[in-house]
């Protein structure tokens, strides 16, 4: 269903367009290659079929440069990510990954921006060990990476239980709907027969067809008046209204996305931008139309052009509209007023209906983990085994201890407090706004430390704040190791992003309800410059702020940085 007028960019396939063509629906020579005990690693075709099984592979950075020197291979290792929409698992499932990631992983669990759980440092010889094991926990890591829809994000907020109950529904659906349909990750993984005449024709992908989506594809459904899952980051977000306590629909948001290349104009972060409204009934229709859209019109020749908003982009939002009622068959209505004040987490016990209580914790960093002196992961463990509700990773990183009961409740609190888990109040309101993607040592593309640092550098900057009396004063914080944004860097009132060791651009003036992108304040800078600029912007904040202002717009208001004027161009 190829419109005329609409045209997909001219050009040769990408490499990975050929690899997807060639693998016969995701197989490739995964199966063969893994069993393959010469080297720890797998060949580089290989790994860009291993995304859409949920990993990457990667090699342990900080021992990079002493394996070379003794001639070794790199220290490889897997990356594995789950498929767990809305971010909501079980206590036997968080049990169950914890006990994974002491076996196989590197002890410690990842708790991701996007609401998942990631695993670090399987070994090739474990990894279908460790998928089976997920699997049988009612799990899986199917698209989870790839491109293809990923993992669907939904918002955590405790406060409106019943609604979270029902939009956790709908992303549970989009994901489950929006799957691939072959049987590679079954067959390669879980020991699935292939069945005789298979037809290995357009049928075994419906909606995907057998090249996929030119890239990721990523969808998160936020209910105001929390943004938390920045749905503007998104290629396509939903944006819950509530009328009377009652899910009416959704507003549509299409083309978002966070990652760039340095020095690279044709690259950009944007917005998406809202088109319209749809029940909830119609909610699946429009997200497979607006991914079949970008199936058919998405970059495949230039990867770093292939995200759909760039397709939005090179079409004309309009155009995009139009095409999608013309797949949909019927119009979006208007779209509704909806109002977001923040895109953080709030913190501490709340309690919601039905007589259930919540407990939002601070992970910094969202690495679970034993410190020498703050045995996370240990207390979480506990937790787990006595926890009758639920678990929900939220998008800033955090966890949520969802769902308990009156009567659980003093027994997970005392547990809290053997363990001293962090209901964020221990923490400076900078701290518990923060935000870091994993970088070194096992991103492949880090090109500075992020996870690692951020908190070592907010111990610096809470000395600046707590100087000033901003002890309490929420600014969100984020850092990534490179432009890709895995952090969403952009939707930082204070954003870092790195260039090279020890050295970050730095960025200001993001919205705190996530409506604004940032834009470079100073660029390459080293830890004592950006607390020297520091030192000079937030006193000015402490004294000149108008009530209530929030820091990314004061210093728009105080001319530090230019708004842009759709406040949605990163570049301008
Ligand atoms: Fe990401 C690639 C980690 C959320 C944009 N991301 C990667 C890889 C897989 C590196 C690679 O390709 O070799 C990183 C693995 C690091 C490691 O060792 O674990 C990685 N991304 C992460 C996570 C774990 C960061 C975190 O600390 O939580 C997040 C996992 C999310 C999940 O559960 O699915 C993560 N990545 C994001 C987000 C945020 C979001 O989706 O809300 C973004 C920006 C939003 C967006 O997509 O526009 C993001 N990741 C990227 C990009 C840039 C894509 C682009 O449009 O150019 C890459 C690189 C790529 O795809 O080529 C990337
Ligand atoms: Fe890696 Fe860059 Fe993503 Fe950080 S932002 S995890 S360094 S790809």
């Amino acid at each position: 269903m190829v419109n005329n007028i609409l045209k997909a960019p001219e050009g040769p396939p990408s490499d990975v367009e050929e690899i997807k063509e060639k693998s016969d629906y995701l197989r490739g020579t995964l199966k063969e290659v893994m069993l393959d005990r010469i080297s720890a690693g797998i060949p580089d075709d290989d790994n860009r079929l291993m995304k859409h099984h949920g990993s990457y592979l990667q090699d342990d950075r900080d021992l990079r440069n002493e394996r070379q020197k003794q001639k070794l291979e790199p220290a490889y290792q897997f990356m594995l990510r789950v498929r767990m929409p809305g971010g909501v698992s079980t206590p036997a499932q968080w049990l169950v990954m914890d006990e994974l990631s002491q076996k196989y992983g590197n002890h410690t669990l990842k708790l991701t921006t996007r609401e998942t759980f990631q695993m670090h440092g399987i070994l090739k010889w474990n990894m279908k060990k460790t998928i089976q094991e997920i699997n049988a926990a009612l799990l899986d890591t199917i698209a989870a990476c790839g491109d293809v829809n990923r993992n669907v994000m939904c918002a955590s907020n405790p406060y409106q239980s019943e609604i979270h109950a029902e939009v956790y529904e709908w992303s549970k659906k989009l994901s489950d709907d929006l799957l691939p349909r072959t049987r590679a990750y079954h067959e390669i993984w879980l020991d699935e027969e292939r069945v005789a005449g298979t037809p290995e024709t357009e049928e075994t992908e419906p909606m995907y067809g057998p090249l996929y989506l030119p890239r990721k594809f990523k969808i998160g459904i936020a209910v105001p008046p929390s943004n938390d899952v920045d749905v503007f980051s998104q290629d396509l977000g939903f944006i819950a209204i509530v009328e009377e306590g009652k899910l009416i629909g959704f507003n549509v948001a299409i083309g978002g996305g966070m990652g760039m290349t340095h020095g690279d104009t044709a690259t950009y972060p944007q917005l998406s931008k809202v088109i319209g409204f749809c029940k909830p009934e119609q909610l699946y229709d429009v997200a497979e139309k607006v991914i079949t859209i970008q199936r058919d019109y998405g970059n495949r020749s230039v990867r770093k052009n292939a995200r759909f908003k760039y397709t939005v982009d090179r079409l004309g939002l309009e155009n995009v509209k139009t095409e999608l009622e013309n797949r949909l068959g019927w119009r979006l209505d208007e779209a509704k007023a909806y109002h977001f004040d923040h895109n953080g987490d709030r913190y501490g016990w709340v309690k919601g209906v039905k007589g259930k209580w919540h407990f939002t914790m601070f992970i910094e960093g969202g690495r679970v983990i034993d410190y020498e002196d703050y045995k996370l992961m240990t207390g979480l463990r506990e937790i787990a085994k006595v926890h009758t509700g639920d678990f929900r990773l939220t998008s800033n990183q955090n966890l949520i201890i969802g769902n308990v009961t009156s009567q659980k409740k003093k027994q997970i609190s005392e547990l809290i407090e053997q363990y001293g888990l962090s209901d964020g109040r221990q923490h400076s309101a900078l701290r518990r706004s923060s935000m870091a993607c994993v970088a070194l040592p096992t991103c492949g593309l880090a090109m500075a430390e992020a996870e690692r640092y951020l908190p070592k550098l907010i111990d610096k900057i809470e000395e600046i704040m707590d100087e000033n009396g901003l002890r309490d004063e929420e600014i969100t914080i984020r850092m990534t190791g490179c432009p890709n944004g895995c952090a969403r860097h952009a939707l930082g009132e204070i954003g870092f992003i790195g260039k090279a060791p020890g050295k970050y651009n730095m960025y200001l003036g993001a919205a705190f309800d996530g409506s604004r992108l940032s834009k470079m304040y100073r660029e390459n800078l080293g830890e004592e410059e950006i607390l020297s600029e520091l030192r000079t912007i937030l006193p000015r904040y402490a004294k000149e702020r108008e009530e209530g202002e929030h820091f990314g717009d004061f210093v728009i208001r105080a001319g530090m940085i230019k708004a842009t004027t759709d406040g949605t161009n990163f570049h301008e």
